[in-house]
């Protein structure tokens, strides 16, 4: 099977052309890096306001698009229908991606283990039948030849080779689940406290379990760092305390990742305390649309009932006042009052998230979190 574009070598020196839905023109930056994860040069960038039906980017700026040399992809930050993929391609003859396949690829560049990689063409299998379809549509009105490089093989037998393919990879994903299932539960039979690091995207929650842990797991600027959960046990203050590591969210996580993306997020089900990392350096109203979204995530995948502390991160970007009104922002629309203040990077407070942590478990949590936000917020 020749599957063009998904080669690892051509991504770096690809030059392509974004187009960005008006929804996101605020979120320009955080869209932008996105691409950037993958695509070294973006030639020119978009912005659509009304997308057409036929080929999502409006007509003037198809044409545009034609007279660009050297382009090789065409990435819309958006949710394309399959025809209007299909239009393009036959438009343009480049790769199009639409946001949903350039997250998928982001995973693919980063899974390192073969859970991750699994799960990762799980999603992509789903994500091709639709278009697929579409293919042997277009095919049959003698409209298309050799889209996704299925060529002489026909598209209604690719079709039936990636149901094999599903069937093949989800009894492999059952395998590795109950494998982390066995060791979860040896885990569970030790007194000892679980916690889960969850969050945003870039929150920074790699850079506070290798803070707390004393591991180098990599950590960086780019979206989705983490693709695989790690779990590692400390001894603090004689209570064993096990942190995992989890893979971050992301704003519009779209449907066809969110099966790959919730399994790997299995464990938080299963920890005692769940730790919420957020960026209190951005802007208040992200801060708590990520809050709030955050705590959606976790009711979507059964977590209910547990203590979740809000590790409010990277304080030594901001000021005392920027931190008091995030913290009184929070206190007035979403129903959470452990928060802790803290920054990954310096250490500052993380001896007292810890604190907070065996103190939760313990009972007589509410003296430490009033001498935490009175240190915190005096700057
Ligand atoms: N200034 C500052 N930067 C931080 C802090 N914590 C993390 N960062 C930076 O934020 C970026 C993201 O950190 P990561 O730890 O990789 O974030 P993550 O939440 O694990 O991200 P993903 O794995 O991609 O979901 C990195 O560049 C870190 O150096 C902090 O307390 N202060
Ligand atoms: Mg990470």
């Amino acid at each position: 099977m020749v599957r063009k574009g998904f080669d690892r070598e051509m991504h770096s020196n690809s030059r392509v052309v974004v187009i960005l839905p008006y929804k996101y023109l605020n979120y320009m930056d955080e869209e932008l890096s996105l691409v950037k994860t993958l695509y070294r040069e973006i030639a020119e960038i978009y912005t659509i306001r009304r997308p057409n039906p036929k080929y999502y980017v409006t007509i003037p700026v198809l044409d545009e698009i034609k007279l660009l040399d050297g382009i090789d992809k065409l990435v819309i930050m958006d949710r394309l229908k399959p025809r209007q993929i299909i239009n393009l391609y036959r438009e343009l003859g480049i790769e199009v991606l639409d946001r949903i396949l350039l997250i998928l690829e982001i995973f693919a560049e980063h899974a390192g283990s073969r859970e991750a990689k699994l799960q990762i063409e799980l999603a992509r299998l789903k994500h091709q039948y639709p278009l697929v379809k579409e293919a042997i549509r277009a095919m049959k009105l003698g409209e298309l030849h050799g889209f996704l490089g299925a060529g002489r093989y026909g598209y209604e037998k690719y079709y039936l080779m990636l149901k094999e393919r599903e069937a093949r990879v989800r009894r492999e994903i059952e395998k590795l689940r109950k494998i982390r299932s066995v060791r979860r539960q040896r885990r569970r039979r030790e007194e000892a406290i679980h916690v889960s690091i969850v969050g945003y995207t870039c929150a920074g929650k790699t850079t506070l379990f290798n803070k707390i842990t004393g591991l180098g797991k990599p950590v960086g600027p780019e979206p989705f760092t983490t693709l695989q959960p790690k779990t590692s046990a400390i001894m603090y203050k004689g209570t064993k305390i096990y942190f995992t590591d989890t893979v971050g969210f992301i704003r519009d996580l779209p449907p066809e990742i969110v099966e790959a993306f919730y399994a790997t997020l299995e464990e938080i089900k299963y920890s005692d305390i769940i730790i919420d990392v957020v960026d209190a350096s951005k802007p208040v109203q992200d801060v708590l649309i990520e809050l709030s979204e955050a705590l959606n995530i976790f009711s979507e995948i059964g977590v209910h009932g547990k203590r979740i502390i809000v590790a409010l991160n990277k304080i030594d970007l901001i000021g005392g006042d920027h931190l008091n009104t995030v913290i009184n922002k929070i206190n007035e629309s979403i129903n959470i009052n452990e928060i802790i203040p803290i920054s990954a990077t310096s250490g500052l407070n993380i001896d007292k998230l810890l604190d907070y942590i065996a103190a939760v478990h313990k009972g007589g949590k509410e003296n430490i979190r009033s001498k935490i936000w009175a240190q915190a917020t005096e700057g």
